[in-house]
Formats: C-alpha cells, structure tokens, sequence
C-alpha cells in the first residue's frame, strides 16, 4: 500500500493507523502548497479531490477520506484498532470519527486561513473549545475515547488536536487532553510516525 500524506497533516492519523497494526506500506509526500509530489507528479491526477490522505491499495484501488482509510486499515487486523464491523462497540468508535471529522478537523478550518476575520476567528475558537470541553470530560474517565483501548478514533483526535502547535492555542485548559495527547505520543509506533513525519525529533525510549 502507499499513503499519501503532507507532514503533520489529518494524513498522520491513517500514518499512525498503518503503524499500529503493522502492516507494510510506503509514505509517499505531497506539496500541498503546489499540489505535487517529489518527482513533479501533478498530485491531482492521482487525487482529484487534490488533498491528503490518499490511500493505494496493491490492487491499484485508491482510497479517500480520514475516517474511511482508518477503518479500512483497521480491518485489515481485525480487533487491533477497531471493534468488529456491526457491533455496537463499533458504532461508538465510528461515532468518534465523525465527531473529530466534522466538529474537530473541519470545525478549525478558518483558524488556518490567514485572511479569516478575528470575529470569525473568534467564534470558530468559541465552538471548537465547546467541543473539547466535551472531550475533555470524556477523557476524564478513560485513557481513550471508547474506553482503555487505542483505536483509530484516538488516532485521528491526537492528529487534529496536535495542530495546537501549528495553531498555537492553549491546550492547557484541558489536562485530561493533554494528557492524552502525551500518552498516545508515547505510543512507541506513534512514535514512529512522528520521527517519519520530522515532526519529534527523537525516538522515545521504549523500556526493556
Ligand atoms: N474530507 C477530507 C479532508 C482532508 C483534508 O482536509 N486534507 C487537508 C490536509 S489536513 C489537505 O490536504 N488540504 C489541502 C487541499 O485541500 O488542497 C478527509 O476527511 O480526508
């Protein structure tokens, strides 16, 4: 398989996913600001809908959208990093996903533009920390979204929430998420795919 991905983008999470379950893959970049890969490529004839993550499969078959590409690696180990397809317990992870897609990822969009009004700014910052406040009290109870397993929810909140960076807003007001965030860093495959990414400089030090 070959992920598409831009450093540190959404595409991290199906980067973790791939890492976590142990399957082999190969990291292929892509400029987002000039929607090309490496070798000149036109990025949107591979991807018409031109961003990241991409996921091709042996078959040649390409695969799209975070919350689609995270299941679909999933299940290529079932039990590893989501429950079985059907079950409730899956519903609940596939209910986390949506949450972090639609209210988290595409919920800080305008932050990212440099041209959005304060006042839109504002509000965005207004809705997004409604929203974590409510992760927050989530995490309070549990190590991870669904309970004390990692699953591929985990994965795609710590990518999205990991733009505070980027973004520089205080996470601080929520401990049990930053927590978290330390916690799932730790992970030594998630550990990995940050030093694949550059975005850690260093390997954790995983005990003998
Ligand atoms: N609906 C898409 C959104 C993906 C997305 O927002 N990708 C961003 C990076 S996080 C991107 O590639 N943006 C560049 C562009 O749209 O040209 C998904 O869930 O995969």
């Amino acid at each position: 398989m070959k992920l598409y991905y831009a450093t540190g983008a959404c595409s991290l999470a199906p980067h973790i996913a791939l890492r976590e379950a142990g399957l082999p893959f190969e990291l292929v970049r892509v400029d987002l600001g000039k929607h090309t890969l490496s070798n000149g490529t036109d990025y949107t004839t591979i991807n018409p809908k031109g961003y990241v993550p991409l996921l091709e499969l042996d078959s040649g078959e390409r695969l799209s959208e975070v919350a689609v590409i995270l299941q679909y690696v999933a299940d290529r180990k079932p039990g590893a990093l989501a429950p079985a397809f059907g079950s409730m317990e899956r519903y609940r992870v596939m209910e986390w996903l949506n949450f972090v897609a639609t209210e988290l990822h595409k919920g800080m969009g305008p932050l990212w533009k440099p041209d959005t009004p304060e006042t839109v700014k504002k509000a965005t910052m207004d809705a997004l920390s409604r929203r974590l406040d409510y992760v927050e009290a989530t995490l309070a109870k549990r190590p991870y979204l669904t309970g004390s397993s990692f699953t591929i929810a985990d994965a795609y909140l710590f990518t999205i929430v990991n733009w505070h960076n980027f973004l520089k807003f205080d996470i601080d007001r929520w401990p049990a998420l930053l927590a978290f965030q330390d916690r799932v860093a730790a992970r030594p495959k998630v550990n990995e795919a940050l030093v694949a990414e550059h975005l850690v400089k260093k390997p954790v030090a995983v005990a003998a």
